[in-house]
């Protein structure tokens, strides 16, 4: 006989979660052994924030590795994606979107408490791109309404890496509906320049990317379904046409530009975290640069210099790091301009301080040809 959870998993699923829970087991000794060592390890408890804001934590660890624990947990909710009211039936983690951002040291221990509340609709888990394992340990963290699951994986890379949910049979659809973020994992001494020079931010500020795929009516105009479930035949036909109603930054037409800008002043030094969990894209600071980025993310690579627009691939996530010279509102944008100014993907950076007029002045203001 089925038990709920498989059901709801499907059998194939079910019997391959099995599988892996298996081979997980069968070395028992080195497990234990592990498990010894990780115990004598202090531990973190970290409380998460929402984007772009990223919670508390040293750039250069102090003593050795530890135990970083994190807490998700799912939230289905409509959410409402730009001016106009269009609402989508979102999935997200913590309730944002994108997911909130974790920061750890390399060598340290991520352990996460996935947390599916009865009351929501799907299964969940999390792929965690940083994490090295069989499916970044979506199928150790599967869970049904109702069920909490734990894993914990060794940060054994540097970087920025993006995480999403990977549910079997339905990925791509909880991910353009709102299930992904980053995880960071620095340098246990820091970020490097390529010289090996330390490099320090005063901020730092975590965006994410996500193409949205809204159904229309027969009149063009965005449909709004009563639930998840109902939205579902729909949403993957327009996912199918690959074409995206919206491309917006943390969730919503807006949400980092006006009274929402992220902010800086003159002589800090900013570091963007960029992720796109499905979608390339193409980050820009208009007015501004890439002072050392690593457009993969991985901060054993060098970082690029002095760059204009950086790549961050569909499935990874990007960091650029850059002092401001000049005040200012500079848009920070998906650099292809249409999803930029047409679909949403523009975000601002409200920068105060003084104007340097070495670096720009206006030598003569507009006026009548005629003048001259
Ligand atoms: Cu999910």
């Amino acid at each position: 006989m089925l038990t709920r959870r498989e059901a709801l998993l499907g059998t194939a699923a079910g019997a391959a979660a099995a599988a892996l829970l298996a081979a997980t087991a069968a070395t028992p000794a080195l497990a234990e052994v592990q498990a010894a060592d990780i115990s004598t390890l202090p531990r973190e408890k970290v409380t998460l924030v929402a984007p772009p804001f990223v919670h508390d934590h040293q750039q250069v660890a102090t003593g050795g590795p530890k135990v970083v624990e994190f807490q998700l947990t799912v939230k289905e909710q409509p959410m409402v994606i730009d001016d106009d009211g269009t609402t989508m039936q979102a999935m997200t983690y913590n309730g944002s979107i994108p997911a909130p951002m974790m920061v750890v040291h390399e060598g340290d221990y991520v352990e996460l408490t996935l947390v599916n509340p009865e009351t929501n609709e799907m299964p969940h888990n999390v792929d965690f791109h940083a994490a090295t394992g069989a499916l970044g340990g979506a199928k150790l963290l599967d869970v049904n309404p109702g069920e909490h699951a734990t894993i914990r994986f060794k940060a054994t890379r540097a970087g920025t890496f993006v995480y999403h949910c990977a549910p079997a049979g339905m990925i791509p659809w909880h991910v353009v509906s709102g299930m992904s973020g980053t995880v960071m994992v620095l340098p246990r001494d820091g970020l490097k320049d390529e010289a090996g020079k330390p490099l320090k931010y005063d901020r730092i500020y975590y965006i994410g990317e996500n193409e949205f795929y809204i159904p229309r009516d027969e009149n063009g105009k965005f449909k709004k379904f009563d639930s998840l479930g109902d939205s579902y035949d729909e949403t993957l036909k327009a996912m199918r046409g690959l074409i995206p109603t919206h491309v917006v930054f943390n969730g919503k037409v807006g949400a980092l530009t006006g009274d929402n800008a992220m902010k800086a002043n003159v002589g800090e030094t900013v570091l963007f975290v960029h992720s796109q969990a499905n979608r390339d894209t193409r980050p820009h600071i208009i007015g501004g640069h890439g002072d050392h980025v690593w457009e993969q993310g991985k901060f054993a690579n060098p970082p690029a210099k002095d760059l204009e627009t950086w790549f961050v691939r569909g499935g990874s996530a990007g960091a650029a790091l850059y002092t401001f010279l000049q005040p200012g509102i500079y848009a920070y944008v998906n650099h292809n301009l249409i999803e930029a100014a047409e679909l949403g993907a523009t975000a601002h950076i409200m920068v105060e301080g003084k104007w340097n007029d070495d670096l720009m002045t206006q030598v003569k203001a507009p006026a009548p040809i005629a003048a001259y």
